[in-house]
């Protein structure tokens, strides 16, 4: 395992102009179905005006990760629901 270095705790308007959604991913090491500090390999920062949502859904193991993961998926409301809906993702990480 790298040895990732601690991530700042975001507040607003530090890295998002305006209020944004941080997404950390990472493995789960200890099993416990929390992502701890110490297991976070990513973070990722969205800020409203780039893109509106973010939605995660567990991952089973299979083709896309062997162990299990979140599969993370970015897009616009575009029609503004307030739920991120297939069409308007535009970026699964
Ligand atoms: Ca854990
Ligand atoms: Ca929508």
């Amino acid at each position: 395992m790298p040895d990732i270095p601690q991530q700042p705790r975001q507040t607003a308007g530090s890295t998002c102009t305006a209020r944004g959604v941080r997404v950390q991913t990472g493995l789960d090491n200890d099993g416990n179905n929390v992502l701890d500090d110490s297991e976070i390999q990513r973070t990722s920062h969205t800020c409203n005006g780039t893109a509106d949502l973010i939605a995660s859904t567990p991952e089973p193991s299979g083709v896309n990760c062997p162990a299990g993961g979140v599969r993370i998926q970015s897009g616009k409301d575009s029609n503004s629901n307030g739920t991120l809906e297939e069409p308007e993702v535009s970026g699964t990480h």
